[in-house]
């Protein structure tokens, strides 16, 4: 319920944050970077920033938190949209609809990609600033650039980019190593995750022992994340995944499930998520937190 609930406030909140059409020459641009960003994700990086945010806090500010959860579901976005062009994975259908150049064209694709990239270090910039005019405490600044340093970190070519870089270079390859696999997922899709549980804590006042912790949470769902999407590429059904079904195989990529098979796949999560439980329990133990909510809704997600 708790989740339902941020999940709509979220949805909310965001659109606030994207830019809106004031002219006719830059329209088309804007048009394709909110369809990009407002065709329906789950909103589950934000949530977990928040809800990381929300147990480790003990003085509460919305306001404080929004432009970063704002902007790691725009660098998702942007890289969902890049990734489904036909230079990388040629999709044509994403979230149950057309994808960004599909509905906008290829060079308008790129572009929305681009300015929700560009929007989302934009507006933390705009917010930092405006903190520091309303003479924020400078250990609560620190926090804020920190907080950005580590998303722009992530993000890059250490996170998200090394990751894609690392998999579009081994795409012709017949049989990458299991640690070519592991840093392939550890990075495109851990990296962003880890970074929604760094800066959660980071801007709630967390101690550096308490940032590794979160780290390893998030590398943890990270790795179990990438998994469930092999599986569900393999098991589910286009209407339910919102895409084709079976994309791992047409690509040739080697996945967890091709190295290890679907058995050890499925256990390997089962226990991804014990540990992930564990580690959470020693914040909350009466297992009624957004994070704990939010981690059983990704342990059970069907797309
Ligand atoms: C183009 C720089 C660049 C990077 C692309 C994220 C990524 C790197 C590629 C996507 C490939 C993929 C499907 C990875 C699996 C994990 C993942 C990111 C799934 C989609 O995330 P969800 O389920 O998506 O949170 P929604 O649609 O709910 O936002």
């Amino acid at each position: 319920m708790k989740l339902k609930e941020a999940q709509q406030n979220i949805n909310k909140k965001l659109e606030n944050y994207l830019p809106r059409v004031e002219r006719e020459e830059n329209k088309i641009g804007i048009e394709a970077a909110r369809y990009g960003f407002l065709n329906g994700g789950k909103r589950l990086r934000p949530i977990l920033m928040y809800s990381v945010y929300q147990l480790m806090s003990d003085n509460i500010c919305d306001e404080l938190i929004y432009p970063y959860m704002a902007a790691i579901e725009m660098i998702h976005s942007y890289s969902l949209i890049h990734d489904d062009l036909p230079a990388m994975d040629n999709d044509e259908l994403r979230r149950g609809k057309p994808t960004c150049h599909i509905a906008y064209g290829e060079a308008n694709g790129i572009l929305a990609g681009d300015i929700l990239l560009n929007r989302a270090y934009e507006l933390i910039f705009e917010h930092i600033e405006k903190q520091m005019e309303s003479q924020m405490s400078y250990k609560k600044v620190h926090c804020m650039i920190r907080a950005a340093n580590v998303l722009s970190h992530y993000a890059g070519i250490e996170g998200m980019i090394g990751g894609q870089v690392a998999d579009i270079a081994s795409e012709n390859e017949n049989n990458i190593s299991k640690d070519k696999m592991l840093y392939i997922h550890e990075h495109k899709t851990s990296a962003l995750l880890k970074s929604c549980f760094e800066v959660g804590c980071i801007l709630a006042g967390g101690s550096i022992e308490e940032q590794k912790k979160f780290e390893q949470i998030g590398s943890d769902l990270g790795l179990a994340f990438q998994i469930q999407d092999d599986l569900l590429d393999c098991n589910s059904n286009q209407d339910i995944l919102g895409k084709p079904i079976g994309s791992d195989v047409k690509n040739g990529k080697t996945t967890y499930i091709s190295l290890y098979g679907e058995e050890k796949a499925k256990e390997d999560v089962e226990q991804l998520f014990q540990k992930i439980y564990t580690a959470i329990q020693s914040y909350d133990m009466s297992k009624e937190s957004l994070l704990f909510e939010s981690i059983v809704y990704i342990q059970n997600r069907k797309y």
